[in-house]
Order: structure tokens, then C-alpha cells, then sequence
């Protein structure tokens, strides 16, 4: 059986955009791959976290993983700190990995863009992220079109290691869904939705209460032509809503525009507003159940048991290669 990995930060919570890029996919593979899926703490504190938030953000995505539909019989859930050897190892690969190509990842300029501190863990994200998905001998990482380029430098890095110390990486497939890998910010349909977004309005959060997705959607940045057809150049906003409808109805896009045909964004909006609801309503109410049960701390400590195994037997391997510690 073939190994995923992939993970989320806690940095925020989850939105369309995460759910349509990465953690729908997640449902799907885990019926056929190995999965290990990861709260990448560590990743969340290259920006400023507030800690109680931060806590409360890292059990609120273990929730919502669950209540997406991740079956942790199938797959292994964790969080990224309670297994060491991601830092052990990300230290290794930080010095396989050469300052010139950290800095051209766009994911630090655009973060690291106008500010006045950054942290030097900003700059050093990539190889942790390599090590993540290295230490399980990962074949394939299901992300959105953003990660590609880590995806990329991971691959680098792997190949690397390989040919200077020891055979030992698998070198991972990145896995970008067809449609959807790019959800648009509701306010800036030319910027990616993100959790982090200061701008509450340009995302929709899964933990959302119905009303403020209604009002969200109807607020979403569109033009002033009024016809719903897609446009991706001319009409940014109105086509990313056409994405998500046709997403979220299992829809054709061509389909939906002949069913607007006539109609005004009015009308779009607000059935759009009702299909997310009638999907993200269920997911809240089992999160809530989760968050109230032991459940989630019984998964947790299972998942990191996991994790620890199997990172901690790579980690070996990369130390041996490296020529770290002694002889065993
Ligand atoms: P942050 O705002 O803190 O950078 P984020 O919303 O960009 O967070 P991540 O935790 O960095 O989310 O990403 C988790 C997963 O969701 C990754 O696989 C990423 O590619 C995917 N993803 C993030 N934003 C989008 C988006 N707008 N459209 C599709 N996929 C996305
Ligand atoms: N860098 C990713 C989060 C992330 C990840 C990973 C994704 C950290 N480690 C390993 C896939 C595999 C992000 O910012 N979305």
C-alpha cells in the first residue's frame, strides 16, 4: 500500500479553500493509501501565535478532520510537535537545503513581504515541510496549487540526500486537484482565500455560523455586468463562485451558467449560501460532539504513537547516513 502525507496548520480555521484544495481530497485517498495526516504546529509558530489561540486552533483542526470524514482506523492522526524527529530531521535537511533557493520560495516573500521582524523559521519552513513527509517514506502529497513549490524543493532536497549520504528517501508525487486547487478570496478574487486572512469577510470558515456564510457569500467581490458565466481573466470573482457552486453540487460548470442563464448574481448567491450550508451544517454539528468528547485526545495519542514509530526509524537511518552520534 502506497504512503500519504500531508498537513494543515493551526493557524486559523479551516476554510473553503483548505477544504476544497486539501482536505476533500484527504477523504477520498484514505480509503486506498496509507495516510498520515498532520496539525503542523511547528509551521504555525513561523508567524506570530497567540498560545491560548494556538491551543485552541490545534484541537479544533483535530476536530475537523474527524469531522470532515477522516476514519482514524484508516488513517493516522497527529500533531506535528508531539512527534520530535520532524524537527530532528528538519534540522538535518535544513543543512542539506542552501539559503538561495529558501529565499525564492514565493510562500516566504509573500509572508515576509513589508515586515519588519521576520523569523528565521519563516526562511527554514521548507525543509521542516521536507521532513515531514520524508520521515514516512511518503509517495504521495495531496496539496493545493500553493505547495507545489515546496512540493518541488522537497523533491530537491530528497534527491539530494540521496546521492550524497545514503539511498534512503523515497522521492514523493505532489497531488494537486484538477478543479479547485486555487480557491479566490471572496473580498480579492485575485489573492488566495486564507485562514489567516485579516479580513473576515474574504473567507468562509467551516466553523461559520449559517447566517454569516449567507451574508459572506453576498458580500463576495464580483463586477458589475451581472451575467453568471465563467471568466477566469474578466470576471475573477464570479468564476470562483462558479468553482465553488459546481464543487459543492458536483454540478459541470457549463451546467450552472445555463441554469443562471437570465438570472442575476441576486439569485446565484443565495443558492449557493444554501448548498454550502446544507454541506458544512452536518460537519459542525459532529464537531461539536468531538470537541465535547475524550475521543479526540484517545486518536491523538494513538496517531503520535504511530508517527513516532515510523519517523523514528527514518530519523535513524538519516542520522547513520549523516554520520551523526556513534556507531550502533
Ligand atoms: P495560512 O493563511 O496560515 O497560510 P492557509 O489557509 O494558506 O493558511 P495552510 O494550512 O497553509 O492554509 O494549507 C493547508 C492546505 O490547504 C494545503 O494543502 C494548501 O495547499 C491548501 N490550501 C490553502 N489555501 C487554499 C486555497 N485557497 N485553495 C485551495 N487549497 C488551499
Ligand atoms: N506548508 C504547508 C503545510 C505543510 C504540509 C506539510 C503540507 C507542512 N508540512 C507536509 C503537505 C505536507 C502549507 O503551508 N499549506
Amino acid at each position: 500500500m502506497k504512503t500519504i502525507f500531508s498537513g494543515i496548520q493551526p493557524s486559523g480555521t479551516i476554510t473553503l479553500g483548505n477544504y476544497i484544495g486539501a482536505l476533500k481530497q484527504f477523504v477520498e485517498l484514505q480509503r486506498e493509501y496509507n495516510c498520515y495526516f498532520c496539525i503542523v504546529d511547528q509551521h504555525a509558530i513561523t508567524v506570530p501565535q497567540e498560545k491560548q489561540v494556538l491551543r485552541q486552533n490545534i484541537r479544533s483542526l483535530a476536530a475537523l478532520y474527524l469531522a470532515v470524514g477522516i476514519d482514524p482506523e484508516k488513517a493516522t492522526l497527529f500533531i506535528q510537535s508531539e512527534v520530535p524527529a520532524h524537527a530532528q530531521a528538519g534540522w538535518m535537511l535544513q543543512c542539506v537545503a542552501y539559503i538561495g533557493e529558501l529565499e525564492r520560495m514565493t510562500q516566504f516573500k509573500d509572508k515576509s513581504a513589508g515586515k519588519e521582524a521576520v523569523s528565521a523559521g519563516l526562511l527554514t519552513y521548507p525543509p521542516l515541510m521536507a521532513a515531514d513527509i520524508l520521515l514516512y517514506n511518503t509517495d504521495l502529497v495531496p496539496v493545493g496549487e500553493d505547495q507545489k513549490q515546496h512540493l518541488e524543493l522537497t523533491r530537491d532536497l530528497a534527491e539530494r540526500f540521496n546521492k550524497k549520504y545514503n539511498d534512503i528517501f523515497t522521492v514523493p508525487e505532489v497531488s494537486i486537484p484538477e478543479v479547485g486547487a486555487r480557491i479566490m478570496s471572496l473580498q480579492d478574487p485575485l489573492k488566495k482565500m486564507s485562514k489567516s486572512d485579516p479580513n473576515q469577510k474574504a473567507f468562509i470558515s467551516l466553523l461559520d455560523p449559517p447566517k454569516t456564510i449567507e451574508k459572506k457569500i453576498k458580500s463576495a467581490v464580483t463586477d458589475s455586468e451581472g451575467i453568471v458565466v465563467y471568466d477566469k481573466e474578466n470576471k475573477p470573482g464570479i468564476s470562483n463562485l462558479l468553482t465553488i457552486y459546481s464543487i459543492f453540487t458536483n454540478q459541470a460548470v457549463s451546467e450552472i451558467v445555463k441554469q443562471y442563464d437570465g438570472k442575476g448574481y441576486g439569485e446565484f448567491k443565495l443558492d449557493l449560501a444554501k448548498v454550502l450550508i446544507e454541506t458544512i451544517e452536518p460537519i459542525q454539528n459532529k464537531y461539536h460532539d468531538l470537541m465535547e468528547s475524550n475521543l479526540l485526545d484517545e486518536i491523538l495519542d494513538r496517531g503520535a504513537e504511530k508517527a513516532n514509530y515510523t519517523a523514528n526509524k527514518t530519523l535513524k537511518k538519516m542520522e547513520k547516513a549523516m554520520g551523526l552520534g556513534r556507531k550502533r
